[in-house]
């Protein structure tokens, strides 16, 4: 094979892995360097077929025992469980996974917020008081004649239950519709606190004690509503309360984003304070100084996964790529430090790193990982940590040894719509509301919501499925809401952008054209998933949709999802009421009760239910099946064939 040849079979490769070329160009690169990326050990690694059919228990050691998913009846565990049993108690761990996860995030925002409101911390303060006390009326706080700080000890302490709660409902109770509530009431799934539900959950599993996969199923969705009405909405609310709540800016996204003559710094993980504390740091005189005589013309701090995607949204830092690009981007050579805090941190980053003398620092003491250095955050005393970062990457820069191969790519786009936004954005200053978007949803012009969320996966086309289902629901007049490496994918393809609104369908594109919004609406991080549930909620409140959740015309999809974060969050829509699509794979064994449970029973319950299809168009199929099943259910299916687009109306948009 020729130098050519290969060149070429080398892309075509890589081109099947991702559907981004920044990230495409960087993995031939690699390879070229004889560097291994997560597609690589993917390719490497066989899934385990038993696994993937969750048909395996490992809760104890009379087992490990594994079961048949062409026979599921056919055997049972040492113990006597039973598929459904075993099924059950494997997804019930990997909500409590995902949900501690999103609930420890949360937590450490709440014990900030405590440091801040008590005046032990000077580098952070309330940014936000508006939302301050909008969060506290919405749980019933009284903030007549109150002042702030009184205000934020008040919901300090009311939010800390959110955590440690034993008995009654987690404070964002409050913000559920009243007939969601009540059937949360009668099937006993409304959240005490997050840490007793995941606790609970996972004594529940272990060997020996609750056999039965409904009972187990309904503790997992206790659970996720802990994270999403409880960790994960916390998480959200403070950091907006002390970082600022997220309102449009534009964005430049992709790996053209990193400069060759500056020092580029990468921030990955999901915790903002470090990011805060990064962009003071960057931006002090002593460091731009200390930048400028190693030679850089600045320092450009960028950000990646979810902490990137919240920033990007809050104060329009650049964002390089999603999760799947975390090992590519350091192919670049251009990366003079790359520091992480929590979750989604891939072990491989420490040998890619290493490979082109890049530091790796942890910065959180919960993730150390064997071959980086760590620096610890301490948010009492920021500066410490985020300068000496800061300092490494300049000497990285000043001792660059590698080329430096930047991919050209970057897309401008607006981001940072905050559910507030959007009430602003469509209701006018004069007439904030849910109105507009319940009317153009009642009057066929926006068909249905979708929330597109969650990771890429190595497993899966990077991009590919976010896109192709994305393109799908807009072209039926379904306005989408994005978070995470979702948003990120759409916004490295461009639709991120207001001339965007030309791929939307006829209504969707006149109501996108007026607003001069683009047809999908990033909203920020994985926590931030919590905006959606808000969303919803107003949409119901405004009313002619419905008296609980599960009326509205939504779905969610997850179509490359990988982590057990994403599970929980499936898990928290599904028991709001929503239908929530997985694409690329979904642990479990067809034809079982529990794969009935999930998939319908959950359903006839009065909650959501699971879907879930490899295929983008058969996901973008059966969403927009489930938003006209329920336009028709709420008697507006006619409407969609009656709307007209003429000029009369747009004056009256
Ligand atoms: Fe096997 Fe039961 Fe032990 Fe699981 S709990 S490993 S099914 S014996
Ligand atoms: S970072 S959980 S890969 S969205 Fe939140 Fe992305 Fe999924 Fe991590």
């Amino acid at each position: 094979m020729s130098i050519n040849d290969k060149k070429k079979n080398d892309t075509l490769q890589a081109d099947a892995c991702t559907a981004c070329q920044s990230t495409a160009e960087m993995i031939t690169k690699a390879r070229k360097d004889e560097v291994v990326l997560n597609f690589d050990r993917a390719a490497a690694m066989k899934a385990c077929p038993i696994g993937a059919d969750s048909a395996c228990c490992k809760h104890c050691f009379m087992g490990p025992c594994r079961l048949n998913a062409k026979d599921p009846y056919g055997k049972v565990g040492v113990c006597g469980a039973t598929i459904d049993t075993i099924q059950a108690r494997n997804f019930a761990r990997t909500v409590a996974g995902g949900s501690a996860a999103h609930t420890d995030h949360g937590m450490a925002m709440l014990d900030l917020f405590k440091e801040v409101v008590n005046e032990r911390i000077a580098d952070y303060r309330i940014k936000d008081p508006i939302k301050l006390k909008e969060v506290a009326d919405s749980i019933g706080i009284d903030t007549t004649d109150k002042t702030v700080k009184q205000i934020a000890i008040d919901l300090y302490r009311e939010l800390e239950r959110t955590y440690v709660q034993v008995e009654g409902e987690i404070p964002f109770a409050k913000r559920v519709p009243e007939k969601t509530l009540e059937q949360w009431r009668k099937l006993k799934i409304v959240p005490r606190g997050a840490m007793r539900e995941i606790m609970e959950m996972m004594h529940r599993t272990t060997m020996g004690v609750d056999q039965h996969y409904e009972n187990i199923t309904r503790q997992a969705s206790r659970t996720a509503l802990s994270d999403g009405w409880g960790g994960s909405m916390v998480s959200t609310e403070i950091s907006d309360i002390l970082f600022g709540t997220p309102a449009p800016v534009e964005a430049g996204v992709n790996m053209g984003v990193l400069k060759e003559d500056q020092v580029n710094i990468i921030i990955h993980g999901h915790e903002p304070n470090l990011f805060e504390s990064m962009l003071a740091s960057v931006n002090s005189p002593v460091m731009v100084e200390a930048a400028k005589e190693a030679g850089a013309k600045g320092i450009n701090l960028v950000g990646m996964c979810c902490s990137g995607a919240e920033m990007m949204s809050r104060h329009g830092i650049p964002h390089a790529g999603n999760f799947s690009s975390t090992e590519a981007i350091l192919v670049t050579g251009a990366v003079d430090a790359m520091a992480v805090d929590i979750q989604c941190i891939k072990q491989g980053l420490a040998a890619v790193a290493e490979c082109y003398d890049t530091p790796l620092i942890t910065t959180n003491p919960r993730c150390h990982i064997e071959g980086a250095t760590h620096i610890e955050f301490n948010e009492h005393e920021p500066k410490e940590c985020a300068d000496e970062i800061v300092i490494k990457s300049i000497s990285r820069f000043r001792g660059r040894t590698h080329p430096v191969q930047i991919p050209k790519q970057v897309n401008q786009g607006v981001q940072g719509f905050s559910h507030e936004y959007i009430n602003y954005m469509l209701g006018g200053s004069f007439r904030g509301g849910y109105t507009p978007l319940n009317d153009n949803i009642i009057n066929g012009r926006i068909r249905g919501v979708a929330g597109v969320v969650g990771c890429t996966n190595p497993r899966s086309r990077q991009d590919d499925g976010h896109i192709t289902l994305v393109k799908e629901l807009i072209r039926n007049d379904v306005l989408v809401l994005l978070t995470g490496c979702a948003q990120v994918a759409l916004a490295k393809a461009g639709f991120a952008a207001p001339e965007a609104a030309v791929f939307a369908g006829d209504g969707l594109q006149e109501v996108c054209e007026t607003v001069g919004m683009p047809p999908v609406l990033g909203l920020g991080s994985c926590v931030d998933n919590s905006r959606i549930l808000i969303a919803a909620s107003e949409m119901v409140r405004e009313g002619g949709l419905g008296e609980s959740l599960a009326d509205l015309p939504v779905a969610g999809a997850a179509p490359e999802w990988m982590s057990e974060k994403a599970v929980a969050i499936g898990q928290y829509f599904v028991a709001s009421g929503v239908f929530t699509v997985f694409g690329t794979t979904f642990p479990i064994t067809e034809g079982t009760r529990f794969h009935e449970l999930l998939f319908d029973g959950l359903e006839k319950q009065g909650l959501g239910k699971w879907g879930f299809s490899k295929d983008p168009y058969e996901m973008a199929r059966m969403m927009i099946a489930h938003i006209d099943k329920k336009r028709k259910a709420l008697g507006i299916d006619k409407a969609r064939e009656r709307v007209l687009v003429g000029m009369d109306e747009r004056r009256e948009l």
